[in-house]
């Protein structure tokens, strides 16, 4: 959603103070034990204005994917429109870097906001949604989102949904074994929770004096493709769940950056300090939809945390009308040179499909068996 039209959108959740769901019932955004911190003082002004860019440059980033896919210049699209207050957030207070001194990322395909706030090019993500052969992540083999970072610790994106959690778990052990108070990051959606993997992870993550320095979050946007929410869960919170395991928990309203900045940062210290481990819900919007699957359109029913975000720091005098715009337009400028470009890139040679398949493995080609 452009600048002109995200500012005068009607449809306004937070106005409301509710999220629509999938069987018409509306919640609150905000859990009983969601943080009250709403005070912008907390976080210097310099960095409010930082995580607004960021999260502009990310939504611009994403609509300028879903335009590819709608041009007919890639096959599918999957990514994170109305998970920028909670993502940017997690990649700004990362520790950055590469090996088990530094903060691993195993993310959900809703991850560009914190790919953006950690540094990563707009032409590289453009790059993975056109198949270029020059797509860092993958060589132009994978689809929309699905990042690989090596030199960041975002270890590959997977499409199989909650694999992240149990993989997650061994970058943790060998950061405890390290003694460097780096942590593990795990994101994922709501539906994949029912899957085993989370299970586990909560049990590994939490035995008794070998408890892991992860921080272990869920991205509740209430759907699981069509499948809403209700229905699908017998806990009051999905943060329940960890607390079963003595795993300390909290609910978040993902859709207010400064509550997410502020809880990541507390539960990372905490992490750090202790080596134990910490979960949060963070309750986001789903704003185009699962995927291009189901047509990338504006949902326009859900709180669009841009907007409001933006609402905020005009109101507060940080940015004027103007300076938001000029954000906007930075960006599509950037996203369409980036295009641009990367049309121009080479797609990967038939050849080279078994490339990083069981290197040097007599199994890397099927034909030769
Ligand atoms: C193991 C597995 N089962 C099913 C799917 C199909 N699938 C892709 S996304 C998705 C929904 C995931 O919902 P949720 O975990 O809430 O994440 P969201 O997409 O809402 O962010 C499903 C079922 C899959 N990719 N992997
Ligand atoms: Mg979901």
């Amino acid at each position: 959603m452009s600048y002109s039209k995200s500012m005068s959108a009607k449809s306004d959740g937070k106005k409301k103070g509710l999220v629509k769901i999938a069987n018409k019932k509306q919640v609150q955004t905000k859990s009983k034990d969601t943080a009250k911190s709403d005070s912008l003082a907390q976080i210097p002004d310099k960095t409010l204005i930082q995580i607004l860019d960021l999260m502009i440059k990310s939504r611009v980033l994403e609509e300028r994917l879903i335009k590819i896919y709608r041009a007919g210049e890639s096959y599918f699209w999957i990514g994170g429109p109305g998970e920028e207050a909670w993502g940017v957030p997690i990649g700004m207070l990362a520790r950055k870097g590469e090996g088990p001194k530094y903060d691993f990322l195993h993310l959900h395909y809703r991850c560009t906001p914190t790919l953006i706030a950690m540094g990563m090019d707009m032409k590289d993500s453009i790059r993975l949604m056109m198949n270029r052969v020059t797509d860092p992540s993958t060589g132009g083999r994978n689809f929309s989102n699905h990042y690989c970072f090596p030199k960041m610790n975002i270890a590959p994106v997977t499409s199989p949904i909650e694999v992240q959690y149990g993989i997650a778990l061994g970058t943790a052990h060998a950061q405890k074994r390290l003694g460097d108070n780096a942590i593990s990051i795990v994101t994922g959606g709501d539906a994949g929770t029912a899957e085993g993997d989370f299970a586990s992870c909560l049990i590994w993550a939490s035995r008794k004096g070998n408890e892991l320095p992860m921080l272990i979050t869920v991205q509740n946007n209430y759907w699981g493709i069509s499948t809403s929410y209700e229905g699908q869960h017998g806990e009051s919170a999905i943060a329940d769940r960890a607390r079963g395991f003595n795993i300390r928990a909290r609910v978040v309203n993902g859709n207010d950056p400064v509550e997410s900045y502020i809880a990541l940062k507390e539960e990372m210290d905490y992490i750090r300090r202790t080596g134990k481990p910490s979960f949060i819900e963070s309750k986001v919007s789903r704003l185009y939809g699962h995927s291009s699957a189901s047509g990338a359109n504006f949902v326009g029913n859900e709180e669009d945390c841009i907007k409001s975000f933006s609402e905020k720091l005009i109101s507060r005098k940080l940015v004027t009308e103007k300076d938001i715009k000029r954000m906007w337009e930075t960006y599509e400028a950037e996203a369409l040179k980036a295009t641009e470009d990367a049309r121009a890139e080479g797609v990967p040679a038939a050849e080279s499909i078994w490339d990083h398949v069981y290197a040097n493995n007599e199994n890397s080609d099927w034909r030769k068996f």
